[in-house]
């Protein structure tokens, strides 16, 4: 027969309820994203941690209403990664009424209360920033001027705030070095393209380094240099930040010069900090990830074993 001994209508089942973790991403800009997206599914598939993961494609909107939506489903706690610093006051106090907590992911938020989230995994964008320009001060050579293009990623994000003002501390007062445009971009390869374009055809053979804030606009940046006929890497030199696959390969033929690395791999971590907080444990405000940088030897060396 059907009948199982010992198993009373589902009481046991109830005891073993995975936990429901909400996941609202904020899209899929970038190889770093992708990434971090993947690291964060298979942990939880790892964890035994049910996932709602939903993408707002770059809607700050969206992603309000995928927080919505998962208080509504009363899911144990809330992870994102926040498009923008701030604007979410409202919806992380509807999340503390509910008593659902919510960890933040890769990106800091800027709210009156710190009290409406509880912890924050993910780099020091600002130090990323600084290494970005101590490279650089040690690199150049001592009785030249350098003329920088900046290519900041999405606006009001707390990377591109973080890297752009570590970066602006790190080179401040050393008059070897002027940041001769900034422009606002939104960590995509296709903007990166379209701003350097913009930067070669309003200085031309004037610039002399370019900062970019993520690796696909490096790479964007690379194409467009090319297709200017100078050469990305020799002519001008090239800094990003995050450190994968990609950008290890371009620096490793030389396009690129260094990339500061930002980890995407926060999913295990993430994991943790849901189970010790349900487990009762007080989660540090910050868990940050430690990182190194990469220029063309170490590039080389690890290309063949990194995986994103
Ligand atoms: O560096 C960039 C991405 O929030 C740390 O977002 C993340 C950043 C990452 O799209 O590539």
């Amino acid at each position: 027969s059907d009948y199982v001994p010992g198993n009373i209508s589902g009481i046991k089942d109830r005891n073993e309820k995975p936990i429901v973790l909400g996941f609202a991403q904020v899209g899929t800009e970038s190889g770093w994203r992708i990434a971090h997206t993947n690291s964060v599914m298979s942990a939880a598939q790892n964890a035994g941690i049910q996932l709602l993961y939903e993408n707002a494609e770059q809607s700050q909107e969206r992603q309000v209403e995928i927080i919505r939506e998962f208080i509504r489903k009363k899911v144990d706690v809330i992870a994102f990664s926040p498009k923008t610093e701030t604007g979410w006051d409202e919806v992380l106090q509807e999340a503390k009424e509910a008593g659902i907590p919510v960890i933040l992911s890769d990106r800091e938020v800027k709210a009156a209360d710190d009290t409406l989230w509880t912890s924050y995994i993910g780099s020091d964008f600002r130090d990323e920033g600084r290494r970005a320009a101590s490279w650089l001060l040690g690199e150049a050579e001592p009785d030249r001027s350098y003329n920088i293009i900046e290519l900041q990623g999405t606006p009001d994000s707390a990377p591109a705030i973080g890297r752009k003002r570590g970066f602006d501390e790190g080179i401040a007062g050393d008059e070897r070095f002027r940041l001769i445009a900034s422009y606002e971009g939104d960590f995509t390869r296709g903007k990166g393209k379209e701003l350097m374009e913009r930067a070669l055809r309003t200085y031309g053979g004037d610039i002399h380094v370019v900062y970019a804030h993520n690796d696909d606009m490096a790479l964007g940046a690379i194409q467009a240099i090319e297709n200017y006929g100078l050469k990305p890497g020799k002519d001008i030199i090239l800094i990003s930040v995050d450190a994968t696959k990609a950008a290890l390969k371009a620096i490793s033929i030389g396009k690129l010069n260094l990339a500061v690395e930002c980890s995407p791999l926060l999913g295990p971590q993430l994991m943790k900090a849901v189970k010790d907080l349900l487990g009762g444990q007080e989660l540090p405000m910050k868990i940050i990830t430690s990182e190194g940088m990469f220029t063309q030897s170490l590039a080389k060396k690890v290309l063949a074993s990194r995986d994103y």
